[in-house]
């Protein structure tokens, strides 16, 4: 999945000692990985103070020395979905064209349906009468409602709306899949800002997560779209679509150190069930993992644990979320992620 460490793992595999080209061919490798200029001159400078303050001696102790690092900075003791006392919880999904929106938003509100909570799917990509047709097909996969709106209707209405329906019918959680706008057209940016206003004045409350929808194969050109659109309304995390293509991952960095934005999701396929939590130990130890034979693991090697079964059924009333029906285990970690859908505090 994470094609990139690969060559990473390979600078540190192939320069035992420490001297200035391993510095220069590990920068090298981020920024090929797509983690951004600045952040991978950062690390690594750090890196290196460190090396010559501990009086460092081989690569092995730049490889564990940057997957801590790499830990820290991407370390979240409480990751997942903000869920308040209030409910409905309001999820908006937004980011440019194409990026996967609409698939994730459909994604996610299967999961969450899988956790045992309700959810509304609010139609609020109103630019084309085919954008509603075809969340209202993913709603139907997802088995969960959706509320929708005349094309080009007002996408703040559609959510007022759907806010309104889900405290009439008792619904937990509504999902909102807007409308892919570039980020440099500010008309469609200042559409956003209105977005998030009129749901918080709806709510009393900012929405609950404000979800950039980032496509993780077009590398840095994230980070802009992260800037323009964090400058646009506030952000709460980001979901990485398509890392089961080309995409390298590098980004994730980029986002957390320069930005303090967390990758809460990564998309992993087309299918409903092709949503996994964000799991930054399993990051941070992919990165210098290699074969017996000195090889870069395979992709494959990195696996990341589902978010939910892949079972629609049965679906548990929420009540009974926390019990442990499904697996024996009382590990925390051998939960199914989609119990840890949702942040504790
Ligand atoms: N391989 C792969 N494809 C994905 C993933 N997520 C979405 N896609 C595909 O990306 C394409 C665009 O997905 P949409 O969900 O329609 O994207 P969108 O952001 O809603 O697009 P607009 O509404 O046009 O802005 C579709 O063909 C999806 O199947 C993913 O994680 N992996
Ligand atoms: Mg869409």
């Amino acid at each position: 999945m994470f094609r990139w460490f690969n060559q990473v793992a390979q600078v540190l595999r192939l320069r035992p000692r420490i001297d200035e080209e391993l510095w220069e061919e590990l920068e090298e490798a981020l920024i090929a990985g797509d983690v951004s200029a600045s952040v991978a001159f950062q690390m690594v400078s750090d890196l290196r103070d460190k090396a010559r303050a501990e009086a460092w001696t081989d690569a092995s102790q730049v490889s564990t020395g940057f997957r801590d690092e790499v830990a820290r900075l991407l370390k979240d003791d409480d990751p997942g979905l903000s869920l308040p006392d209030t409910l409905p919880a309001v999820y908006l999904l937004v980011g440019v064209n194409g990026t996967g929106k609409t698939t994730s938003a459909a994604k996610l509100a299967w999961d969450i349906r899988q956790s045992g909570k309700t959810v509304l799917l609010a139609a609020a990509d109103t630019f084309r009468a085919a954008a509603i047709d075809q969340l209202e097909v993913w709603a139907e996969r997802a088995g969960v409602e959706m509320v929708r709106h005349q094309p080009n209707s007002d996408p703040s209405a559609v959510v007022f709306d759907a806010i309104e329906a889900a405290r009439a019918r008792g619904v937990d959680i509504v999902i909102a899949d807007t409308a892919g706008r570039l980020h440099t057209r500010a008309n469609l940016m200042q559409e956003l800002a209105k977005l998030g206003r009129v749901t918080e004045k709806c709510l009393g409350r900012p929405p609950d997560e404000t979800l950039l929808v980032l496509d993780a194969t077009t590398g840095q050109n994230a980070v802009n779209q992260a800037r323009q659109f964090g400058a646009a309304t506030p952000l709460t995390g980001v979901i990485l679509t398509k890392m089961d293509g080309t995409a390298r991952g590098g980004v994730v960095l980029t986002l957390a150190r320069e930005m303090g934005i967390p990758v809460k999701f990564i998309g992993i396929g087309e299918k409903i069930s092709d949503l996994r939590l964000f799991d930054a130990a399993e990051y941070a130890d992919g990165l210098f993992r290699l074969d017996g034979d000195g090889d870069a693991a395979p992709v494959e090697a990195v696996t990341l644990e589902p978010v939910s079964e892949p079972v629609v059924e049965p679906i548990q009333p929420a009540e009974t979320v926390d019990e442990p029906s499904v697996e024996t285990s009382t590990d925390e970690e051998a939960k199914p992620l989609w119990k840890r859908l949702f942040r504790r505090g």
